[in-house]
């Protein structure tokens, strides 16, 4: 390529980008964080360069074993097996008291893949937050993209607007689970099972690990029954697969690559606008439940309705008759006929 651009202008480090110069890469992503106003020229002269990168995110509660996971992934995709390929990471560092910790304790593992030029880890800092931390978290991507990362990996931990955003933006989103601590029941509560392309249940060494699969691939399949009555369209729904895996003893790393690739592989499969058209599911799927949950709390805050409720059941009419009754009322008989076409938004 031809350098026609100033080295330390915009264009000039987009260019040094796509020319694979690390220190353009790293100068760039630091640009990205900090919100430098000269960001988006690069960007733009780096739009030609992105989407070659599969962008897989990895979240879950803290502590599940995300970073050791990734690790062990980075490892296998740099492996003969899995075609060797140029591997980013991207690890975002949540400012959670959690995990304050964490970071150094990453770099250490990490330090296995470090001494390997085709592996490129970074953290990002999220204190800024306020959805600053998703639009730099994808825009560094986009950076590890344009400079030839064949897969980037990025972790976020849990379910926090910032990382569903983040989340929002990957090709394939893995959850890592593990038991105990972070509770199957608790992670679908805050909807962590909407996001999940990939369910991995990490610690299978221990106690409950079998069990939380167990209940998750029931979780999963129940969730695959109800969307597919008005997602789908194509009748070609995804059933998120459930994997036990250890990341800290190396086991299954291989199969949660192949629940990856398959995924892929489906998106691939439905054309040009499959990837656009699961993310654009993934996200009415997001809003969905925060419309559940929202009216949910709205619905039910005073006593009022609970007591009309119960004066109407004391009356003797019929569970069902009252329901409906309620729903009528609350979005109007016409809104209710409307969407009676469509299935109920219950949980
Ligand atoms: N028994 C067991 N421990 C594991 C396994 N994988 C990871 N761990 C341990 O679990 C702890 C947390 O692992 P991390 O990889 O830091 O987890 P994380 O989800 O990245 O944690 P945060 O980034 O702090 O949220 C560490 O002490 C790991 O050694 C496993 O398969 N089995
Ligand atoms: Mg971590």
């Amino acid at each position: 390529m031809t350098t026609s651009h100033p080295k330390h202008s915009a264009k000039g480090y987009a260019e040094r980008v796509v020319a694979g110069d690390r220190r353009a890469l790293s100068r760039l992503i630091s640009w990205a964080e900090n919100g430098n106003r000269s960001f988006p020229e690069a960007l733009e002269a780096l739009y030609p360069s992105i989407g070659q990168a599969w962008r897989v995110g990895i979240t879950g509660p803290p502590g599940a074993g995300k970073s050791t996971l990734v690790n062990e992934l980075a490892l296998a995709l740099r492996s003969t097996q899995f075609g060797q390929r140029e591997v980013g990471i991207l690890a975002i560092d949540p400012s959670s008291p959690f995990t304050g910790g964490a970071l150094l304790g990453d770099r250490i593992r990490m330090e296995e893949l470090t001494g390997d030029k085709h592996v490129y880890i970074r953290s990002m800092a999220s204190r800024k937050s306020h959805g600053g931390m998703a639009r730099a978290g994808v825009d560094a991507c986009d950076v590890m993209d344009a400079f030839g990362m064949e897969r980037i990996l990025i972790e976020t931990v849990g379910v926090g607007q910032a990382e569903y955003d983040v989340m929002g933006a990957c090709d394939t989103v893995v959850v890592v689970m593990c038991p105990g601590a972070g509770d199957g029941v608790q992670a679908m509560k805050a909807g962590i099972l909407e996001v999940a392309d990939v369910l991995v249940v990490n610690k299978s060494d221990q106690a409950g690990a079998e069990r939380l699969a167990d209940d998750l691939s029931e979780a999963v399949h129940t969730r695959a029954i109800r969307s597919d009555e008005w997602l789908s369209e194509t009748g070609d729904a995804w059933s998120v697969p459930v994997v036990l895996a250890s990341a800290g003893k190396g086991e299954n790393i291989d199969k949660v690559l192949e629940a990856v690739a398959a995924h892929r592989a489906m998106l691939a499969s439905r054309g040009a606008n499959g990837l656009e058209d699961a993310r654009r599911k993934k996200r009415v799927a997001q809003v969905r439940r925060v419309v559940d949950e929202v009216l949910d709390e709205r619905v039910w805050s005073t006593a009022e309705l609970g007591e009309h409720v119960e004066d109407a059941l004391a009356k003797g009419a019929t569970a069902y008759g009252v329901a409906n009754e309620v729903v009528d009322q609350l979005l109007g008989a016409g809104a209710l006929a409307k969407t009676s076409n469509k299935p109920s938004a219950n949980k």
